[in-house]
């Protein structure tokens, strides 16, 4: 669906992302733009930061970037500061779901249009950001989902399900697509589902009870590769083989995932790029020039296991 969105403070004055610095046309402004990042959670979190601020530099753009620490009040707070300061555009990677229609409605008052990236949000009122870029989180659990119903034989499989940060929407996400498959499948039974906050520690220390709980499970499913990599290590550590005695599938597609695949500990990734400098930057430019864009773009996720990890790992970005 293409949108127009045109902040009115900006009808005038036309802005380029690219080309802003020295003799440029005295009408180029210089752009300013304020991101509020999650925080540093995970690797897909430091490479999603890396493309961002590598794209604003590339461009030339007035970057402010703050990273939320993983407390939503941080990013309200951000984003505050933001309009105070006068920007021409916020882009936003919410931690959570919910809680931001009223700042997203001082954004909105002040003639700031917002950009989702990566994570969407609950809103009563969708003219309070301009566009969403992401990936589908439920499809990336019904791909891991459809993988194990494939890959993975037995009458009573038992699944324990590491999940990311509460109430965020690729933990909801990626819970509901799963689900959606494994009840089609009576053989196919998660036995326990916790949050370990898409954190590598976390995701050791909930793997390391999990097994002293459960004298049998037979996967983990992890809503991202950094918690997979910490349930390795106390899968190991109990004197386990990940990949053999516990298949092992996780979301995200890390080199260091697929390494781990490759080296048969991890027996299936789903893909979900981080990467979204260049494209969001082009969409911030069409919002802000009044140009038509897509409101909601929504990247293609692979699925990679010991087929094909590979011979695709030399050519992965992140
Ligand atoms: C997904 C992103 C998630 C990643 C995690 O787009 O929001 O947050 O899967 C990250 O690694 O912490």
């Amino acid at each position: 669906m293409l949108t127009r969105f045109v902040a009115p403070s900006l009808m005038l004055a036309s802005v380029f992302l690219s080309g802003c610095g020295g003799g440029g046309d005295s009408a180029e402004k210089k752009l300013k733009i304020g991101f509020a990042q999650v925080g540093a959670e995970s690797v897909w979190r430091t490479a999603n930061t890396d493309s961002m601020q590598r794209e604003a530099a590339k461009r030339g753009v007035d970057f402010k970037f703050s990273s939320g620490e993983g407390k939503q009040e941080n990013q309200i707070r951000a984003i505050r500061s933001f309009v105070a300061q006068g920007v021409d555009l916020i882009i936003l990677s919410p931690i959570v779901e919910t809680g931001w229609d009223p700042v997203l409605k001082e954004a909105k008052r002040a003639g700031i249009p917002v950009l989702l990236m990566d994570r969407e949000i609950e809103t009563s009122d969708e003219s309070l950001y301009a566009a969403f870029i992401g990936s589908d989180f439920v499809e990336e659990g019904r791909l891991a989902a459809r993988w194990m119903v494939e890959n993975v034989k037995g009458d009573n499989v038992k699944i324990v399900e590491l999940e990311g940060t509460p109430g965020s929407a690729p933990a909801i996400d990626r819970q509901t697509g799963f689900r959606e498959i494994v009840d089609k499948h009576s053989n196919f039974k998660i036995i326990e589902s916790q949050s370990a906050n898409f954190r590598r520690s976390d995701g050791k220390d909930l793997m390391e009870s999990l097994l002293k709980l459960h004298s049998e499970i037979d996967v983990v499913y992890a809503h991202n590769d950094d918690m997979a990599l910490g349930a390795i290590q106390a899968i190991e550590a109990a004197g386990l083989k990940p990949g053999k005695d516990i298949v092992i599938i996780s979301i995200d597609a890390i080199k260091e995932a697929f390494e781990a695949v490759v080296a048969g500990k991890i027996n299936c990734i789903v893909e979900c790029t981080p990467l979204f400098g260049p494209l969001a930057f082009d969409m911030a430019e069409k919002i802000l020039n009044g140009e038509p864009y897509e409101r909601r773009v929504v990247m293609k996720d692979k699925v990679f296991d010991q087929t094909n990890a590979a011979a695709a790992i030399d050519s992965r970005m992140y």
